[in-house]
């Protein structure tokens, strides 16, 4: 494919705002000529419903118009879009210190003053646009780091950090919305562990042990499907399903559905003391989240629970609930 095949990147949008008719016609052949698209308005009404409707890359606003000033309608814009970095650029016969204070103030970008020094705008326009493109590269790359930061390496799966945030915020939610009040519908936790997988990595080396790890956590992902349901690698072999909004009842359907979808996929253990194929032991517990009780609770009686299943044989999800009289 030659480059002209390919979709090219609209030209960034400059909206114009100025009551003056000539000066609208100058700055917009000024923008033209350098390529970009113009949108042009009259007054300070109008330039806020267009950058409400079009978002254009760079704002040049006149400070004087008839209605509404310019340094109004620059501090309106700036409360539309949250994190909006929109560059807006004053233009303006006033140069004392005071306005150009207040198009600070105001949130503009940059200030220049009439009679218009051309090549001046121009490489400021330019500039400003340099440094959205560059703050959207580094907001993209941020989003991607954030995202990488809470992923587990080999499965793919929430990571530790990224469990303690959502089991935190999940709490509060339910502590906020009162899960409590209706039908007292719980905050449940599974916490799973392979059975004998010391024993898997020694019969089938490292390699294949990641890999039997990464098919576990596809049957918790299959299993646990809610949106607000979140499964997270916990540790080495051990792994973590939140289920927000969840009765005790609730949480012990979806332990014994990762027992069968475990038993359907039948990944061979020739030296499991338990089975021939990879088992887990479950540890359940739920709670109604309330600014009592505590969620160190609800991961240790998790914890004992899964204590419980490897001591009467594995392979079996057992419940128990969070001691709230300590
Ligand atoms: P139990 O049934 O009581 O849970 O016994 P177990 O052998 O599963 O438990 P143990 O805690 O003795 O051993 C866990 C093993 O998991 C040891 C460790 O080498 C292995 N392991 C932990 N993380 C990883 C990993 O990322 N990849 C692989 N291949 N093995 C891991
Ligand atoms: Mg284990």
């Amino acid at each position: 494919m030659t480059d002209s095949l390919l979709p090219q990147p609209s030209p960034p949008l400059i909206l114009i705002a100025d009551d003056e008719k000539m000066m609208r016609n100058l700055l917009r052949r000024a923008m033209e000529k350098e390529g970009y698209q113009v949108v042009d308005v009259t007054d300070g009404e109008s330039a806020i419903a267009a950058y409400q409707s079009l978002q254009p890359s760079v704002v040049l606003l006149d400070a004087i118009m008839p209605g509404m000033d310019g340094f109004t309608c620059c501090s309106k814009m700036r409360s539309f879009f949250e994190g909006d970095r929109t560059p807006i650029l004053m233009i303006t016969a006033l140069d004392d210190p005071e306005s150009v204070d207040r198009a600070f103030d105001a949130g503009a970008a940059d200030y220049v003053t009439k009679p218009i020094h051309w090549p001046v705008l121009r490489q400021r326009v330019k500039r400003l646009l340099q440094q959205v493109s560059m703050f959207q590269q580094l907001e993209a790359a941020n989003q991607e780091l954030q995202r990488l930061a809470s992923l587990d390496g080999l499965t793919g799966l929430a990571n530790r950090r990224c469990f303690d945030q959502v089991l935190e915020k999940e709490w509060r939610r339910g502590v906020r919305e009162g899960w409590n009040t209706t039908e007292a519908p719980q905050l449940s936790l599974i916490l799973c562990d392979v059975d004998c997988f010391k024993l898997y990595n020694d019969t089938y080396g490292h390699q294949a042990g990641d890999a039997c790890l990464q098919a576990v956590a596809r049957v918790l992902q299959q299993v646990a499907r809610r949106p607000a349901d979140l499964v997270a690698r916990y540790g080495g072999e051990e792994f973590i399903v939140i289920l927000p909004n969840t009765s005790r009842e609730g949480a012990m359907y979806v332990a014994r559905n990762i027992l069968a979808e475990m038993r359907t996929c039948a990944i061979s253990h020739a030296a499991s003391v338990v089975s021939d194929r990879v088992t887990l032991s479950l540890g359940v517990s739920s709670v109604v989240p309330t600014s009592e009780s505590s969620q160190t609770l609800l991961l240790a009686s998790a914890d004992a629970a899964l204590y419980q299943a490897k001591t009467s044989g594995r392979d079996r999800a057992v419940f128990q609930s969070p001691d709230l009289s300590e």
